[in-house]
């Protein structure tokens, strides 16, 4: 096995007043495994990738055999993105950053509100499945499917919000804006901001 399931950071239940125990664990037990099943399956033909990082394997996708490149693209970006996903939440989350990304966020949208309401409306505007994400230069972007800005441009995300119907309808059933709205109340703000300064 090249790639492994992650640990999540907190108990299955941890989140449970914003997102449940039984969307954590289908969400981490079935969907993430599977990306990480699928992607093993698809390295095991190509012994040169066995032992590349993640984020180099995905960083460079139109460098793959193309035998190989949309397997990376789907299930590697799924890997990649959930891997953070559990690390961008943790049950001591909420608030507001402080510091060099407060201070970035404030700058760039006129106040931490004014952040969460642009990445809000993007996230709520993302069709069909795919991902939110906050970028180094504090741009907002989206991106469809498992694809992560990093496939395109080299730089990893700051924080990313998955918005498949997968992420949420167990809850909040086709409202996507509830749980969008709920999310913001578990944000990881130390590891994002521990992000910025790497
Ligand atoms: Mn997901």
């Amino acid at each position: 096995m090249t790639y492994t399931l992650p640990k999540l950071p907190y108990d299955y239940d941890a989140l449970g007043n914003y997102i449940s125990k039984d969307i954590m664990q289908l969400h981490h037990t079935k969907h993430h495994q599977t990306y990480v099943d699928k992607l093993n399956a698809a390295i095991d033909q190509h012994d040169a990738y066995k032992n590349t990082d993640i984020t180099a394997l995905i960083s460079d996708i139109d460098q793959l055999p193309e035998s190989l490149r949309q397997a990376v693209r789907n299930h590697g970006g799924g890997h990649y993105n959930h891997s953070l996903f559990w690390q961008w939440m943790n049950p001591n989350g909420g608030g507001e950053p402080v510091g060099e990304l407060a201070n970035k966020l404030v700058a760039q949208y006129g106040s931490f509100q004014g952040f969460v309401d642009e990445f809000s409306t993007k996230s709520l505007a993302v069709f069909g499945s795919g991902w939110c994400w906050l970028m180094p230069d504090m741009s907002i972007v989206t991106t469809a499917n498992q694809d992560t800005p990093i496939m395109t441009g080299d730089v990893e995300p700051l924080l990313g919000l998955d918005v498949w119907e997968h992420a949420y309808y167990l809850d909040y059933k086709n409202k996507r804006d509830d749980y969008v709205a709920a999310w913001w109340n578990v944000v990881n703000w130390e590891f994002v901001a521990s992000r910025l300064r790497d």
